[in-house]
């Protein structure tokens, strides 16, 4: 099948899920036209079947802002017509769900049925979406598509609650190759640690809903107990909070932040513990990726995260803010080296879970299914 794949290009999870599922569906032989402002992250241009279809907005001096969604929409017709899309795999609903609409009405004015499936990722419903600039404009595109999911079921929940959703929302919730992840390599690690030193991480987009500074309160309380470095990745609005509390902490010489990389595994899979103390979080990507490279989570208890780490198995949960908790569980941890171990094995464990093997599948009949829906139409 040809499916058109339109996504955010940043590290963000739904851009990583959207390139990676396509990639797989490139592999498998079928095309995969990827539709961005910018290149992918993530995507290998050099997979056979693998597009990649820019919308590249020139200028024009009347607009402060440039029109992206007719843009989008316009480019998703003209791929659609020159390659003949089987269907339209769109990721976080703005402004994509609601340019899918407008390529679809204009598809069927020529007689193409192109299939929209939308995916819904987090705060395209919980933060963005919601905001009353955006919202009948989401929630009727979101309506208007063929077929809807959600990563997880707290967002699926979040969305009928936040929205009027006409239509069944199936959960299908985001991957991980366990088979490709990157074992840990003590030479990188004495890089950043000492051998008694332990070692925690954070990776996000560093925006206020992370909750940064409890990320930096919790490493305070636990070096105070434990000999440990914390590393931070991403880029973000929060890099100031991060500088700030670092100097009043005096933590200069025990937190080392890096901006966004590329290997994110292979800082994940030296260290021993993973902090995300979120406000909000639909699924937590990045703590499933920790997970699967055998680091337990500490993270708070809020939306999707606790259908990823399970509370007393792959990490501890706790209630958003609640930093003395946070730090006690990873306190717990880390000054045991047996419990440790124990929680490494079984976040690895709990990662199988969320098997590109166990979740392609569901994807691939949702494909088959809404390509049978249109044949019908003919
Ligand atoms: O946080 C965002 O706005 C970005 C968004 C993204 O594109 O990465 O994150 C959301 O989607 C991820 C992939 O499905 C989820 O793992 C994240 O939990 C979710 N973020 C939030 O809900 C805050």
């Amino acid at each position: 099948m040809k499916i058109g794949i339109v996504c955010y290009p940043t590290f963000g999870g739904s851009g990583i899920v959207a390139t990676q599922l396509g990639m797989e569906m490139a592999t498998q032989g079928h095309e995969a036209h990827f539709i961005s402002y910018s290149l992918p992250a993530k995507l290998d241009v050099t997979l056979p079947n693998v597009y990649f279809h820019q919308v590249n907005i020139k200028p024009y001096p009347l607009f402060e802002y440039q029109p992206f969604s007719l843009a989008l929409s316009t480019i998703i017709v003209n791929i659609a017509e020159t390659y003949g899309l089987d269907l339209l795999h769109v990721h976080y609903a703005i402004p994509h769900a609601y340019a899918a609409y407008f390529a679809k009405q204009i598809l069927r004015e020529k007689d193409i049925f192109l299939p929209v499936i939308t995916t819904l990722h987090g705060t395209d419903i919980t933060l963005v979406g919601k905001h009353p600039i955006y919202k009948s404009g989401v929630e009727f595109s979101i309506n208007q598509s063929d077929y809807i999911t959600a990563v997880s079921h707290s967002l699926k929940k979040d969305s009928y609650e936040v929205f009027d959703i006409k239509k069944e929302i199936e959960v299908i919730p985001n991957f991980i190759d366990i088979s490709s992840v990157k074992k840990s390599t003590p030479c990188i690690r004495r890089n950043f640690v000492e051998e008694e030193e332990k070692l925690l991480i954070h990776v996000s987009n560093l925006r206020k809903i992370k909750r940064l500074d409890d990320v930096i309160s919790i490493f305070n309380l636990v070096q105070k107990k434990i000999r440990s470095k914390l590393l931070i990745v991403g880029e973000g609005p929060e890099t100031e909070t991060i500088e700030h509390l670092t100097t009043e902490y005096h933590l200069e010489d025990k937190i080392k932040t890096f901006g966004k990389i590329q290997d994110v595994q292979s800082l994940l899979s030296i260290a021993d513990l993973f902090l995300l103390p979120s406000e909000h979080e639909s699924f937590g990507l990045s703590a499933l990726e920790a997970m699967a490279c055998g680091i337990p989570v500490i993270s708070s208890n809020v939306g999707g995260i606790t259908e990823v780490n399970k509370d007393g198995f792959s990490g501890f949960v706790s209630p958003v803010g609640d930093v003395e908790s946070m730090a006690a569980n990873a306190i717990k941890l880390l000054e045991d080296d047996a419990l440790l171990t124990k929680f490494k094995r079984q976040a690895q464990e709990e990662a199988l879970v969320f098997d590109k093997n166990k979740i392609l599948p569901l994807y691939q009949a949702l494909y088959n299914k809404a390509l049978a829906k249109e044949t019908c139409k003919h």
